[in-house]
């Protein structure tokens, strides 16, 4: 069975592109040809193969959990195109398949995750299948914070004492996402720096009961059925923002990238930040510090300093240690 569709592409910029398909596979693969501006990728007889199994960033939309339904994308090539129009027509090769269309994913925006210490909600990754926002791409003060529009960003400034307006109740500004919904979801990608069990926290003003699950390199803690609930209590107001642990559940990571997924299970929140910190470190003992050392110091906070902290304890190559 074939297919055909020509569509006028206008390039946001110019530059290199990523050519993804986006697609639900319902047999083992699904075979087509792109062509833009003239030049085919792939032929009736050589074309471009989309396996299922090789879908990334799956999420299940349209009802059931079945093939038909579990979209994702995989990458197909490389592009580089001028600014302006396109022409591009895809012609599908074999059927069995819900085919959602053609991406064109530039170079993300990189924020630098690393942990020990704070991910920031808005710090979430781009790109198709990567978040779910309802409504993401109307909602939101503060658009201008990032190049990607389809979340709910919005800035909240105390206001000088003003307690009805949102933000910290005692602070000046928070950057944070908003207009939450149930089933929403965000991925994130960080670069872990040292080697543990780690404990996981999210920072989030509520008004009634936030629940959410998070899934780390596709091991569910928590889950849709079985939700960790967190509430701010008596405030119950969006200017009041608390940091809830996720209690008796240690994450063990290794060293490197890893991808989180924070699922809204329930809405009802604004989001400032998440943490991933750990305990894994061996006693407290004085040192002297060597002028030639590059590794990162961490305070217990979190936050990485590229010299020790005096007069408190810092995390350094795996060791506490306080630095006087
Ligand atoms: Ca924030």
């Amino acid at each position: 069975m074939c297919t055909s569709s020509a569509i006028l592409l206008p390039a946001t910029g110019a530059g290199k592109f990523d050519v993804l398909a986006a697609i639900a596979i319902n047999d083992e693969s699904t075979k087509m040809i792109v062509t833009i501006d003239d030049v085919a990728y792939g032929t009736k007889e050589d074309p471009l193969v989309i396996c299922r199994d090789e879908l990334e960033n799956k999420f299940v939309s349209g009802g059931e959990d079945i093939d038909w339904y579990r979209f994702g994308s995989k990458k197909m090539f490389e592009i580089e195109l001028a600014q302006g129009e396109h022409t591009m027509k895809v012609e599908l090769v074999s059927a069995g398949c819900n085919f959602d269309g053609i991406v064109f994913e530039s170079e993300p925006e990189d924020f630098n995750l690393t942990v020990p210490g704070k991910i920031e909600g808005e710090h979430y990754d781009s790109g198709y299948g990567k978040y779910l926002w309802k409504d993401g791409k109307t909602n939101g003060n503060y658009k201008q914070y990032r190049l990607d529009k389809g979340v709910a960003i919005s800035r909240s400034t105390h206001n000088g004492g003003d307690t009805s307006s949102p933000g910290y109740e005692n602070g000046d500004e928070i950057i944070h996402l908003g207009n939450s919904q149930s089933g929403n979801y965000l991925t994130y990608t960080f670069d872990c720096q040292i080697a543990g069990n780690y404990t996981f926290s999210t920072c989030v003003s509520t008004v009634g009961t936030h629940k959410y699950y998070i899934t780390i390199d596709d091991v569910d803690y928590g889950s849709k059925d079985k939700p960790f609930e967190v509430n701010t209590q008596e405030d119950n107001k969006w200017q009041v923002y608390k940091e809830f642990e996720m209690p008796d559940v240690q994450i063990p990571l290794t060293e490197g990238k890893h991808k989180m997924v924070y699922h809204l299970v329930t809405g009802s929140c604004n989001i400032d930040y998440f943490r991933l910190f750990t305990d894994d470190v061996t006693g407290i003992e004085d040192i002297v510090v060597d002028a030639e050392d590059e590794g990162l110091w961490y305070t217990i906070d979190g936050i990485a300093h590229d010299k020790p902290v005096k007069g408190t304890v810092n995390i350094h190559n795996g060791k506490r240690i306080f630095v006087k």
